[in-house]
């Protein structure tokens, strides 16, 4: 076959455990799609819409922890992969996007479907190659299986993230009918890493400052943690009295950790007694504003930032040195080291004021909440969302969509153990449930997705395809339009509000529903949420789809009287 560098493309993704492609349709890209489709050892989901294409493979690529290949033709469709592109590269989440083009000599030449497309994605790719257009030459040949090894390579090394090769295809496009496909035996070609740590010296500034102060405090921004790293910090703080603290988002949630900063945070009372002296910051990114404003108001002397990122991560303008180290290392040592000198000086008490001032504002937020939300009179939202993540059973996932979402469920916070994902690399709306839907498709785990009604009907074609997954359940907050506009300052108080802003519809999810193939609950008040929830919490391996409505003014009111609450913290 003449692509026949393409067959050996595909079996080298396999050969560096590539095992999942996204494709979606072109004629432009057949010999790509069809050199994963045909490949016996290549699980492929093939979605039309390149937009939801790219955030499914996100979400896939996030539950299996290594890359999944997108596959697209050329053109336009390379581009609607851009938005998770983008976001897989600031989230860290390793993607090989393949897209299709034609030869370069045919830009501008009145040929459909030519676009720029080398170096299509800007800033927001780790690496990107275009491929010759003649794949004759042996060097080629070469160079294509240097290049396709560089790019694995280079996704999968810290910090991950999407890479791109684009590939010009020459027709013929489509293989003859009798001709096999016959996959060579391409070379494999790792980069290996050293084990980062940190100098002696470097152990020693951090040891002396931490022995100086009882004032140090462990804030985790997003990301999952897995369970030998949260024995880690649990210990940390029963030793050593360091509070540890972090969003939903950092997955802390089940363990006796600090994870309503959001809440108490925001509170006009002076908050001196909570500053830290020596600040340890890992994770990514704080949904919370009044996490971002406490810090830098009451700022550390010391922050100490753990992230393999080149640039300085410095949200709160304290940052005074980043540490490119595994934090699960950096624990682990940091505990082991603290444990040996304690041991050799002796037990000394440690002073836990620092730690009980944290404890007693978050005993404080978490009761404070609950009695908020059960002595509402009137319907709302947000108690609604408190009922249904109260209820999500252990060792499920929840993905949280941008904008209410994923702040209501961040003040409510989870009792119970349930892995929290969201896209808050740039906290687009236009991808949540696609994301979602691609979590789905590669865990056995229910999904439950909590989204907002823009964000919902904008990613609608997240379920246009067959292969919506029976593991999903998808709650839909519908309060007719983009209702964060009208709980923030600013957009609340012009008069273009309802138009420009929220948007305002009356659509509801119903048919979207049906033509997917989900079981659908509609609930507006407090007894037909009750009525609805075991049916739509059970694990039935269907679909389904639970649309609470409520009145936007209401919630807003509601909304209001909580952030009395939270200044009164
Ligand atoms: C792609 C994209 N476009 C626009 C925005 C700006 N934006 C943030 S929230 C929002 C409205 C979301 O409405 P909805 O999903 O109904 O959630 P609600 O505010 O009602 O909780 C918009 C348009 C964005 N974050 N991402
Ligand atoms: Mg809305």
């Amino acid at each position: 076959m003449i692509l026949q560098p393409l067959l050996d493309l595909a079996e080298l993704c396999v050969r560096r455990g590539i095992h999942h492609a996204v494709i979606a349709p072109g004629s432009r890209s057949a010999a790509l799609t069809l050199a994963f489709a045909r490949h016996p050892h290549i699980q492929t989901k093939v979605i039309p819409d390149e937009r939801a294409a790219g955030y499914i493979a996100l979400g896939m690529a996030q539950q299996l922890g290594r890359p999944v290949a997108l596959i697209c033709t050329s053109g336009t469709a390379a581009l609607n992969f851009a938005p998770a592109v983008t976001e897989a590269y600031f989230l860290g989440v390793p993607l090989l996007v393949l897209t299709a083009d034609r030869p370069p000599e045919w830009i501008h030449q009145q040929d459909g479907q030519m676009i720029h497309q080398d170096a299509v994605y800007g800033k927001h790719i780790k690496e990107s190659y275009s491929l010759p257009a003649d794949y004759g030459h042996v060097d080629s040949r070469w160079f294509i299986e240097r290049t396709v090894n560089q790019l694995i390579n280079s996704c999968q090394e810290q910090p991950r993230g999407p890479v791109h090769l684009n590939v010009p295809i020459r027709e013929p496009f489509y293989p003859k009918p009798d001709e096999t496909f016959t996959y060579g035996s391409p070379r494999t070609i790792n980069r290996v890493v050293e084990q980062r740590t940190l100098p002696q010296e470097t152990w020693e500034e951090l040891l002396g400052l931490l022995e100086d102060t009882d004032r140090v405090l462990i804030l985790a921004g997003q990301q999952v943690i897995n369970e030998s790293l949260l024995e880690i910090l649990d210990q940390l703080k029963n030793e050593f009295a360091f509070p540890v603290v972090g969003e939903v988002l950092s997955n802390l949630s089940g363990y006796s950790f600090l994870t309503h900063p959001d809440i108490f945070l925001g509170s006009t009372q002076p908050q001196d007694e909570r500053c830290p002296e020596v600040l340890i910051t890992f994770g990514d990114s704080f949904v919370s504003k009044n996490l971002k404003l406490f810090f830098r108001k009451y700022k550390p002397r010391y922050h100490y930032h753990i992230s393999f990122r080149r640039e300085l991560i410095d949200p709160f303008q304290t940052l005074t040195q980043q540490l490119a180290i595994e934090p699960e290392v950096f624990f682990h040592t940091l505990l082991e080291t603290l444990d040996l000198r304690a041991f050799r000086q002796g037990d000394e008490d440690r002073d836990t004021t620092f730690l009980q001032s944290w404890e007693v504002a978050e005993q404080k937020a978490v009761s404070g909440i609950r009695h908020f939300l059960q002595t509402r009179e009137a319907f709302g939202e947000f108690q609604a969302v408190a009922q249904v993540l109260e209820q999500i059973p252990e060792s499920s996932q929840l993905h949280l969509a941008n904008s209410m979402s994923v702040r209501y469920a961040n003040y409510i916070g989870l009792p119970q153990r349930v892995t929290v994902f969201s896209n808050r690399g740039t906290s687009g709306i236009d991808g949540c449930m696609s994301t979602a839907v691609g979590a789905a498709l590669t865990t056995d785990q229910l999904v439950f997705l909590l989204i907002g009604d823009v964000a919902f009907f904008y990613d609608r074609n997240a379920l246009w395809h067959p292969h919506v997954p029976s593991n999903l359940r998808i709650i839909l907050i519908n309060n007719s339009g983009g209702s964060i506009f009208r709980m923030i300052d600013g957009p609340r108080q012009q008069p273009e509000l309802e138009t420009y802003f929220e948007t305002q519809h009356h659509t509801t999810a119903e048919r979207t529903a049906q033509d997917a193939g989900l079981a659908y609950y509609a609930i507006s008040n407090e007894p037909e949420l009750v009525k609805a929830l075991p049916s739509f919490l059970n694990e039935d391996k269907k679909a389904k789809l639970l649309e609470i409505s409520s009145d936007p003014v209401a919630n807003q009111k509601i909304f209001d009287q909580f952030k009395e609450l939270m200044k009164a913290m």
